[in-house]
């Protein structure tokens, strides 16, 4: 029983300490005499706070959804050789973003493959140049290409393909992403946005 009181008190004077951060010794005994009434006084006001607290948990896991989904993006390619944006945009408060290329159409790669590949605007022309030489095998990218911060493989119709990259690869000069596969880059091609 003493005990049992004791707790009470205790949590009377932990709920009375959470209200009233100024007067802590104060409060000690008047908490100790009204018992009840603080601890029925103290519940109404333990679940507001609970109530209080659940839309804000909802709010910061919506919040981290969201961030996961401004960590990736998906891009579609078609069969009349067009990419479905203009425009990637990357939020720098990711560590890592990643592009998932969708070929929405059904032509095979050999005659209509996609892939997305990004680098330097002023890179772009040579290694889309280099891209074609390298070939079909290579997916139209040169092995071991320094110019290029990310490149997806080669895909037909139906397929999928992701690549991911450090956003930081990004903080310096503008950046554009081409489909290499030969004759493509100029119809398919956009720029790569850093943004907040
Ligand atoms: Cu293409």
């Amino acid at each position: 029983m003493k005990t049992y009181l004791a707790l009470i008190s205790a949590a009377a004077i932990g709920l009375a300490a959470c209200g009233k951060t100024d007067k802590p010794a104060e409060t000690a005994p008047a908490a100790e005499a009204s018992a009840p009434a603080a601890a029925s006084e103290a519940a109404p006001a333990a679940g507001s706070d609970a109530s209080a607290a659940a839309p804000a948990a909802e709010g910061a896991s919506g919040a981290a959804s969201a961030d996961a989904g401004n960590c990736a993006t998906t891009v579609e390619a078609n069969d009349a050789m067009q990419f479905n944006t203009k425009d990637i945009k990357v939020s720098k408060a990711c560590k890592e973003f990643t592009v998932t290329l969708k070929h929405t159409g059904t032509q095979p790669k050999a005659g209509m493959g996609h892939n997305l590949v990004i680098a330097k605007a002023e890179d772009i022309e040579g290694v889309v140049a280099d891209g074609s030489s390298a070939g079909p095998d290579a997916d139209y990218v040169k092995a071991g290409d320094a110019r290029i911060v990310a490149a997806t493989k080669l895909i037909g119709g139906g397929e999928e393909a992701k690549v991911t990259f450090d956003p930081a690869k990004l903080a310096n000069g503008s950046f554009k992403f081409v489909c290499t596969f030969p004759g493509h880059a100029a119809l398919m091609n956009g720029t790569v946005t850093l943004a907040d």
